[in-house]
């Protein structure tokens, strides 16, 4: 970064009768023209990171920290008595909708303040994520048209588009670069589709609905399109460098898939080499397996990827053809292991006309990882358990982790500032060096209690004037963001607030410090039970906050179009982390790491990353409830009644709420469908759960009437969050998978 060119451009700008946008586009793309070259790539080995989404939220402060210019520009604008929270009208760029993409973008952050040569590539979406607005309690979808404040972080190079081809349809790839700033500049690149007609549906939407044959169709065409670019220009540019040595092609590139999603490339990886470059194919398929790593995210079956052959035929035949030929081989090669027909049948990569993406990945992938411990051993022991016994050396657990570049430095600056006055290392250099935070003295603890406060503070002003509800900032803050999803049990935490409220009416919990639930989520707009939930919730909200009796007790928000700035406010300001997924279903989590080091304590299941968070930050330091995997295994097994479950006067008020007229579901006989299914089936133990849910937040809101008790134990979880940094996270890929 030339700093000296940036400050002579800044201090020449005229920022008069300029808005926001104007100046956001010019301040950006002179830090662009400041910031330098991305790094040279040739000649050494490289990572590359294939994703579907990207969920970088806002750049401008980001990367302005990164180059290390953001406290000039905050002075510069001030003087001109403008207020750099003025670019927070700027959208963010959603292009991913939860975990998995925001992860995408926390790793290449790390690996480029790592210094290590990671690089993204993904699809540059016309419409992110949609906005989400509420009518009625109702969600309402509207277009993410993110692109009209400008791109100023992205360089299009039209010299590098390359036209990738479908049976019917020929389609350019225009790459757009993101430079990823840090030790090194890393690159981001986004294709964007173009074309006639059709062509250029390929990248205007994230998740195109795909309930219809089309939308399933156009969602092949997005993973294909991308994915077989990145390997177009891979593969170019090695051959210009090496010539046709590919089977030294692994020696230079490593590339990771996240998630299913862009698995197709293996097979246009081994098109290229047999068609093109005259390979065999049991040599390109050879090349492949030691190229190709692979990441899964989710153990639930309907995320698990499979492709109906004739929609595969339809638009990627040559594709279809080789899938089916490199499950041939596979079989082959599980029977020279001793497979029975069972297990080779388990692994089997096309089967009944279809193609199962999970199995491809899996057996193409010379690595492939969990992203937190129970999760791995889940794979192990159940989804990739047959694998895991012909091939002990492929699953590895790699725990997932935040930048806290983003989720702390950032989002927190006053804690960040406490944690400099504290500690005497530079932490924000070594984020591992927060550990001697631990052992910290009374003084640290009040000065924490300040630092939460304020955050507190600015969280409830922004709920205040984006949301009309006001929380008055005496009130214990517990939080629930996240997507929208059963798995998830929003719904859990719904009628747990019911209890909680019927029971501060009744005189049960009399002395119940202030609360306030604050909720944050989008659901798919297909997904219609996620969708009752958020109308439930919000009639809730809208019931308890306009109860005059608990107006000083109990306040109920959900917060519309959480995304990731929300988040950044949110995680700093919140006292209790709400993560009770089932446990079992929640691969790893993330928004519990980010909670965790803005010191917050978690009120969670043993899922997922939660289990590592509370055996670092300590046990007695968090609130852990709940069944456990093995409980709820024995309790499938003996045959589970949740109807039983409903044996408390409160509890049964809240279930019923669903159906007893005191909430309305505008007649379209949600609530009811919803009901039903807790009473007949409850898939994921919400009405199991609830009972010691509700008491594990009454022993929280007790616990907190002691603030500097209270206080020392979210000070323990920050001082044990380093790990959870995606630093770490990054530094154990480059080490065990990717040899950068
Ligand atoms: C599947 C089939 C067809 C179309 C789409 C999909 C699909 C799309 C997105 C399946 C899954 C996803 C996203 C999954 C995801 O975000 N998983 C989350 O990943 C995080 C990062 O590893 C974890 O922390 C979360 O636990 C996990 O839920």
């Amino acid at each position: 970064m030339d700093k000296t060119l940036f400050s002579d451009g800044l201090n020449g700008l005229d920022t008069k009768n300029k808005d926001a946008v104007t100046l956001y586009n010019e301040i950006s793309l002179l830090a662009m023209k400041c910031a330098g070259d991305i790094s040279e790539t040739k000649g050494r080995r490289n990572a590359y990171y294939l994703s579907m989404e990207f969920l970088i939220g806002r750049s401008f402060y980001n990367n302005l920290m990164e180059l290390g210019v953001l406290e000039e520009t905050d002075k510069f604008l001030s003087g001109k008595g403008l207020d750099i929270r003025m670019f927070e009208e700027i959208e963010d760029a959603a292009l991913g909708n939860g975990g998995l993409g925001r992860l995408a973008a926390c790793f290449l952050d790390s690996a480029a303040g790592l210094g290590l040569p990671l690089h993204g590539y993904g699809i540059r979406y016309k419409y992110g994520l949609f906005k989400q607005a509420f009518k009625n309690g109702f969600q309402e979808e509207l277009p993410d048209d993110w692109q009209r404040f400008g791109d100023p972080w992205s360089i299009r190079r039209e010299d590098e588009k390359r036209l990738i081809e479908f049976a019917d349809m020929k389609v350019y790839a225009v790459p757009y670069d993101m430079p990823v700033f840090g030790k090194r500049i890393n690159r981001l690149r986004l294709f964007q589709a173009e074309g006639d007609g059709e062509a250029q549906k390929i990248s205007e939407y994230l998740y195109p609905a795909d309930d219809t044959k089309e939308g399933k169709i156009l969602r092949l065409r997005q993973e294909y399109f991308f994915s077989a670019a990145a390997l177009g220009e891979l593969t170019e540019h090695f051959f210009k460098q090496y010539g046709k040595r590919f089977e030294k092609f692994p020696e230079y590139n490593v590339i990771q898939l996240n998630d299913t999603h862009p698995v197709i490339c293996t097979a246009e990886f081994i098109r290229l080499l047999t068609v093109k470059y005259k390979f065999s194919f049991s040599s390109a398929l050879d090349i492949a397996k030691r190229t190709f790593n692979y990441t899964n995210h989710t153990i639930l079956p309907e995320a698990l990827e499979c492709w109906d052959e004739e929609y595969m035929r339809a638009v990627l035949p040559e594709i279809a053809d080789i899938i089916i030929r490199i499950s041939v081989y596979a079989d082959r090669e599980f029977q020279s292991l001793g497979c029975d027909k069972e297990q080779a049948k388990e692994m089997a990569i096309y089967k009944g006309g279809k193609f199962y993406m999970a199995n491809l990945a899996v057996y193409i992938a010379g690595k492939v990882n969990g992203v937190a411990e129970l999760h791995t051993e889940i794979l192990k022991n159940d989804l990739f358990k047959t694998v895991n016994r012909f091939y002990p050396e492929k699953l590895q657990n790699k725990t997932n982790g935040i930048t806290h570049r983003r989720w702390l430095e950032l989002c927190n600056k006053e804690l960040s500032e406490l944690l400099d006055r504290t500690l005497n290392n530079n932490w924000r250099g070594d984020i591992s060096r927060l550990n001697e935070l631990n052992g910290f003295n009374g003084e640290t603890a009040d000065a924490f209690i300040e630092v939460k406060q304020t955050k507190k503070r600015q969280l409830l002003n922004y709920i205040k004037d984006r949301e009309g509800v006001e929380i008055p900032e005496n009130f214990l803050v517990f939080a629930q963001v996240k997507r929208l999803h059963e798995y998830k049990r929003q719904l859990m935490t719904a009628f747990a607030v019911l209890e909680v409220y019927y029971g501060v009416k009744s005189g049960k919990y009399h002395d119940l410090p202030p609360c306030a639930f604050i909720f944050g989520a989008k659901s798919a707009p297909s997904y219609r039970r996620a969708k009752t939930i958020i109308k439930f919730i919000n009639e809730i909200a809208a019931k308890i906050n306009s109860d005059v009796q608990c107006a000083e007790r109990l306040k109920v928000v959900f917060v519309q179009n959480y995304n990731v700035s929300y988040a950044e406010k949110i995680v700093a300001g919140t006292d209790v982390s709400l993560q009770v997924s089932t446990a079992g279903l929640e691969a790893s989590g993330t928004g519990n790491m980010k909670f965790m080091m803005n010191g917050a304590v978690t009120c969670g299941t043993m899922d997922g990353a939660n289990i590592e968070i509370v055996e670092r930050a300590g046990k007695e330091n968090n609130y852990i409830f709940g069944a456990t995997v093995e409980e709820l295994a024995r309790l499938k097994a003996e045959g589970y009644s949740p109807s039983e479950y409903l044996d408390n006067p409160e509890r049964c008020k809240a279930v019923e709420s669903l159906i007893d007229g005191t909430f309305s579901d505008g007649g379209t006989g949600n609530f009811k469908e919803l009901y039903e299914s807790l009473i007949n089936e409850d898939n994921y133990f919400v009405l199991y759960d609830l009972e010691s849910y509700v008491k594990t937040i009454i022993q929280v809101c007790t616990d907190c009437k002691d603030k500097k008790t209270f206080a020392a134990k979210q000070l323990a979880n920050v001082a044990n969050s380093a790990f959870f940094s995606s630093d770490r996270t990054i530094k154990q890929y480059a080490q065990d998978i990717w040899k950068i």
